[in-house]
């Protein structure tokens, strides 16, 4: 980090304030890359459909071209469903047609005027585009986090100055659009959740500069769902409490959302105000490893939660080992029935590698929790620090071992981000066939990732 600003005051801020995070994400991607290959769809509505035929009226809709949103198409919506929006285009001389919804737009006026382009999933075609973008954007930063198949964030603190941070992002954005021939959205801020809201804020062909010290007043009119790591259920929550809007959660008491979320409340009020002090780390490297384990019946036995922990406790130092991860904070989950998820975590003066630490540190934090019912433990260590010989080759040959055991590094710690299973640990991760962002989890519900 560079170490400019020293009019600010002094204190966690600085450094953050200083940080530019660039969140660069395809313009409805898949059509985009059905256009590279088919120029005449240029312009047309464009409808990608995941298990979906030519001819068929059978899948879902894996993305749609902003002509084709017009008409009411979106992304996980049943083929039938945005063909009644949307007929498909009779094209050429092949099989017809306007298929199984003629009937519907019987006049041929209509159907003349709204028809789209209906192509199936080639994720292979969609992913060697995606690899000319991934060129472009580590050759404009430094550290590429890559979140999906059309999605990165990039730390650009080192390539550029808040002066001309917008004109660096004009020129990745260019560069992409001329070599490859897709267009991205990009949004410039000092911390990733801020960047990624501003990416989506004018698409397509967006460009949003939050600027330092304007991240709060940006986000404030916003829906609270627009908030990274708020989900539909969170946001559902949020308004029956009174809470529309990011400014409204900024403005709220912490402690209330404490009482209503965990610790997660804390988290969602300090991204409603602007503050994300997550670093963009390399795809590959996780921000932090954890491991829990559930009770087979839930337990009040102080004895056995213990063991269980140390168990655990030392699973995770081992891993840490293994990928050479020396960590400075270390933490516990606590899961008490339904689903209410409590974490508590102790940073230490400097970053360790030591199992006893982990051990003890993961037990003194247990202990508030001697007297309650618990159906789930967890121990995590996180603000990784990575030594020199960062093995990925035996990453994931550690099978989860013991009833409801498992283990994930996560990448991402916000929750209600739109992945299902634990050991999907990307940011908003996409699946490479397009599943639906459908699958997401409740709200307090365990998900490793959230941990
Ligand atoms: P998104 O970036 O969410 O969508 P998009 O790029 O199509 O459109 P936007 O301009 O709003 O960014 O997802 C990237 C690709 O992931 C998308 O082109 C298709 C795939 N995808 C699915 O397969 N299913 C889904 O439900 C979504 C949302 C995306
Ligand atoms: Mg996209």
């Amino acid at each position: 980090m560079s170490d400019r600003g020293g009019s600010r005051l002094p204190g966690v801020g600085d450094e953050r304030e200083e940080r530019i995070v660039l969140h660069v994400d395809m313009d409805c991607f898949y059509a985009a890359c059905e256009r590279l290959r088919e120029p005449d769809l240029r312009g047309e509505p464009v409808v990608v459909g995941m298990g979906y035929e030519e001819g068929e009226n059978h899948g879902a809709v894996a993305t749609a071209s902003y002509e084709a949103r017009e008409y009411g198409v979106e992304s996980a919506q049943a083929i039938g469903s945005a063909l009644e929006r949307l007929p498909r285009k009779a094209e050429g001389d092949s099989t017809d047609s306007s298929g199984a919804d003629s009937e519907d737009g019987a006049d041929g006026e209509d159907e003349a005027d709204v028809a789209g382009y209906y192509r199936p999933v080639d994720i292979e075609f969609y992913k060697s585009v995606s690899t000319d973008v991934r060129a472009i954007l580590h050759d404009c930063a430094d550290t590429v986090r890559e979140v999906s198949i059309d999605e990165a964030y990039l730390d650009v603190t080192e390539r550029t100055a808040w002066e001309v941070a917008e004109g660096f992002a004009r020129h990745v954005k260019n560069r992409i659009e001329r070599e490859v021939g897709v267009t991205a959205s990009v949004g410039v801020a000092p911390n990733m959740s801020a960047a990624k809201i501003a990416s989506d804020h004018d698409k397509p062909d967006g460009l949003v500069v939050v600027e330092p010290g304007t991240t709060r007043d940006f986000l404030a009119p916003l829906d609270v769902a627009e908030i990274h790591g708020i989900g539909p259920v969170t946001a559902r929550t949020l308004r029956e409490m009174g809470i529309e809007t990011a400014g409204d959660l900024a403005d709220a008491d912490p402690r209330t959302l404490v009482d209503r979320f965990g610790e997660r409340g804390r988290e969602l009020y300090h991204r409603a105000r602007g503050d994300d002090d997550r670093r963009v780390t390399p795809t590959g490297r996780p921000k932090s490893l954890s491991r829990e384990s559930a009770f087979t019946d839930p337990t009040t036995d102080p004895e056995e939660k213990r063991a269980r922990v140390s168990t655990l406790a030392a699973a995770v130092a081992e891993r840490a080992r293994d990928r050479d991860a020396m960590y400075r904070t270390i933490g516990v989950k606590v899961v008490t029935p339904p689903f209410d998820v409590h974490t508590r975590e102790q940073s230490l003066p400097g970053t360790v590698d030591d199992p006893e630490l982990v051990e003890e540190v993961a037990l003194d934090l247990l202990a508030e929790f001697d007297d309650d019912r618990v159906r789930k433990v967890g121990v995590r260590v996180s603000n990784l620090q990575f030594t020199e010989s960062d093995q990925t080759s035996l990453d994931g040959f550690d099978a989860p071992s013991g009833t409801g055991e498992s283990r994930t590094a996560d990448s991402s710690d916000s929750a209600d981000d739109p992945k299902s299973s634990a050991e999907a640990a990307d940011d908003g991760e996409k699946t490479d066939e397009g599943v639906h962002r459908t699958s997401r989890k409740r709200d307090g519900q365990v998900s490793l990732s959230d941990f």
